[in-house]
C-alpha cells in the first residue's frame, strides 16, 4: 500500500513538485514549471520583473498562484494519484513578501473550484508586486534596523543576521515609510512560503519559524517576533504578520478548492511551507549536528545543522531555525564558479586540464596562496574586488589552479567554524561536485569525508515532502530522510591525514591574510 506525500518548491524561476512514496522509498513523480517560459503574460525574465529603479527586484505574486494551478492541471493530466496523497508541504524562495488587503480569507473560503484561483484573488493585494530576495534597495532601512537593535553585533545576536537588504524587515519598513496609506490598508504581510501555504489551507497562515528567521524580525532564541525590530519596521506589524508558526505543526486539511478541483482527498493534511534553504537541509538529509552541505554553484553555499548558538556570531553567516527546530547556518560565497571559471579561462584550460593541474600539485601548494576575490564578496563582505597572490607567480598555471580551490575551501572552512558549524561529513552538490580532484581538496581542508548523493532531485521540494512524512508518520528524522537521501558509497572521498595537518596550519595563515586584505 503506497503512502504518497507531495512537496512543492516555489523558487525564483520555477515552481517544482515532487511526489514521494514513503512506503517504497521512491520518488514517483517530479515536474517543474518555468514562469518565464510558461507564463509569458507576466513578462518576467528569470522569474522577476524588469525595473529601472536601482536595486529594485520584484515579482508578481499572482504568477505564483497561476503557476500552482497550471502545475496541478498537468499533474492531473499525468494521472498522478491525487486522492491518495496523505499530506502536502512546500518550500519557497526566502525573504520575498506578499501584501494582502481585506477579503483574502473570505475569498479563499468561498472560492469557486471551477474558476482558477489567480482570477479570484486578483483584488486581494495591496501591492501587485512582491519585493524578492534579489532586491537590494533598502540600505537606508537596514541602517535604521541596526540602530534600533543596538548595532550590528546585537542585531545579529538577536535575529540571527546583521540587517540585510533582501531580508523582509527592511523591505516592510521601506513600504511603510514610502507608501504609508497602502501599508495601513494592508491587513496581512506574508512571505512567499506562508502565502502559498495559506492557499492550500484556505485561510491566512502565519510565517513558519524557518522563514521567519530570514526577516531580521524574529528573536531566534525565543522563536517570537522581536518587539523592537517590529516597532522599527511598521505600525501594528504584529497584527499583520500573525504569530510565527512551528513548521512541524499540521495546519489542518486541504481547502475545498483543491479537493474539488484536483481530486485531493478532503482528509489530505496541510503543513506550513519553509524557506528553500531550510527545506534543502532536510532534502539533503542533514538532520544531525555536524552534517553539512556544500553546493558548488554560481555562488558556493555552505550550510549545516547545529544545536547551540555560538557565543559570538559571525557577521557574515545567516542563522536560521531549522525544520528540526535546531539551528542552521547558511554562508554564501559569491566567488564560487565565477572564480574557478576565471582561472580556467585565463589559462585557456578545459575542465580535464584544470583537474590535471590539481593532480600535478601537492596539498598546501608549497606555500603558494591566493585570496580569490575576482568579484566583490559576501563572506566576508568585500566591496572592492581584487585577487591577491602570495608566493604565487601568475605564470605558474598548475599552482594557480590549486590556489583558487584551496582558497575557496579554506575560506569556507574558516567561516563555517566561525558560524558555529562543526562539519563531521559533507554532502557536495552543484556542478563542480562532479570533480573528484576538487572534492579531495574539500575533504582534506575540512578534515572529514565528502559524499555525493545518489539522486540530485530538487532538494527543497524533496525536503518539503519529507517534512510532511515526518509530521504524519511518527518516525525519527534520520529514519524519515534516509531512504530518499542515500549517498553514492563508491564515490566517498576520505581526508588524507598528512594533507589535513598541512591545511590546519594553512587555514590560520589564510585567515590572517584575509583579515589583512580587509583592512
Ligand atoms: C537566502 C537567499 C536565497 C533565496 C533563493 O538567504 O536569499 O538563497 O532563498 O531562493
Amino acid at each position: 500500500m503506497s503512502r504518497y506525500y507531495l512537496g512543492l518548491d516555489c523558487s525564483t524561476q520555477s515552481l517544482s513538485t515532487i511526489l514521494i512514496d514513503a512506503e517504497s522509498g521512491f520518488v514517483v513523480y517530479e515536474q517543474s514549471l518555468n514562469y518565464s517560459i510558461e507564463l509569458p503574460a507576466y513578462a518576467v525574465t528569470d522569474g522577476f520583473l524588469p525595473n529601472t529603479m536601482p536595486g529594485v527586484v520584484h515579482a508578481p505574486p499572482l504568477m505564483w498562484v497561476e503557476a500552482l494551478d497550471r502545475l496541478l492541471i498537468q499533474m492531473l493530466a499525468n494521472n498522478v494519484p491525487m486522492k491518495e496523497i496523505v499530506a502536502v508541504a512546500g518550500a519557497a524562495q526566502q525573504h520575498g513578501s506578499v501584501y494582502i488587503g481585506a477579503g483574502f480569507d473570505t475569498c479563499l473560503k468561498n472560492c469557486n473550484p471551477l474558476i482558477s484561483l489567480h482570477e479570484q484573488l486578483q483584488e486581494c493585494f495591496t501591492r501587485n508586486t512582491s519585493p524578492i530576495w534579489m532586491d537590494a534597495s533598502t540600505t537606508k532601512q537596514c541602517a535604521a534596523i541596526t540602530k534600533a537593535l543596538g548595532g550590528e553585533a546585537k542585531a545579529n545576536q538577536a535575529t540571527g543576521s546583521i540587517a540585510v537588504e533582501r531580508f523582509t524587515g527592511a523591505q516592510i519598513k521601506k513600504f511603510a515609510d514610502t507608501q504609508p496609506d497602502a501599508y495601513t490598508n494592508t491587513r496581512a504581510i506574508m512571505l512567499v512560503s506562508s502565502f502559498m501555504a495559506s492557499l492550500f489551507a484556505g485561510r491566512h497562515m502565519g510565517i513558519d519559524f524557518t522563514d521567519a528567521s530570514g526577516m531580521n524580525l524574529l528573536d531566534i532564541r525565543k522563536k517570537q517576533w522581536h518587539p523592537v525590530a517590529l516597532a522599527c519596521c511598521g505600525d501594528q506589524l504584529q497584527d499583520k504578520l500573525k504569530l510565527p508558526v512551528n513548521p512541524q505543526l499540521i495546519l489542518g486539511t486541504i481547502s475545498a478548492y483543491f479537493s474539488q478541483r484536483y481530486g485531493f482527498n478532503s482528509a489530505c493534511k496541510v503543513l506550513p511551507w519553509c524557506g528553500d534553504n531550510p527545506s534543502s537541509l532536510i532534502g539533503l538529509g542533514l538532520v544531525e549536528p555536524g552534517m553539512t552541505a556544500i553546493s558548488l554553484g554560481t555562488s558556493d553555499t555552505c550550510f549545516g545543522l547545529f544545536k547551540d548558538l555560538p557565543e559570538s556570531m559571525s557577521p557574515w553567516a545567516h542563522t536560521f531555525i531549522a525544520p528540526t527546530l535546531d539551528y542552521m547556518s547558511l554562508l554564501c560565497f559569491k566567488n564560487g564558479a565565477l572564480a574557478r571559471e576565471a582561472i580556467r579561462q585565463q589559462y585557456q584550460l578545459s575542465w580535464e586540464q584544470f583537474s590535471a593541474c590539481l593532480d600535478s600539485t601537492t596539498p598546501g601548494n608549497q606555500g603558494a596562496m591566493m585570496i580569490p576575490w575576482f568579484e566583490t564578496e559576501i563572506v566576508p563582505k568585500v566591496e572592492h574586488a581584487g585577487v591577491q597572490r602570495f608566493s604565487l607567480e601568475i605564470t605558474d598555471i598548475n599552482s594557480n589552479c590549486r590556489a583558487v580551490i584551496e582558497a575557496q575551501m579554506m575560506a569556507m572552512s574558516n567561516h563555517a567554524t566561525a558560524a558555529g558549524l562543526k562539519p563531521t561529513s559533507i554532502r557536495a552538490t552543484g556542478g563542480a561536485s562532479q570533480n573528484a580532484a576538487i572534492l579531495q581538496i574539500m575533504a582534506n581542508v575540512f578534515s572529514c569525508p565528502v559524499d555525493v548523493l545518489q539522486t540530485t532531485s530538487n532538494s527543497a521540494a524533496l525536503g518539503a515532502a519529507l517534512r510532511a512524512v515526518f509530521a504524519i508518520e511518527n518516525n525519527s528524522w534520520i529514519e524519515t530522510v534516509q531512504p530518499f537521501t542515500k549517498v553514492q558509497h563508491s564515490s566517498r572521498i576520505l581526508p588524507n591525514s598528512k594533507a589535513v595537518s598541512i591545511y590546519q596550519t594553512m587555514k590560520k595563515i589564510y585567515a590572517q591574510r584575509e583579515a589583512s586584505c580587509l583592512t
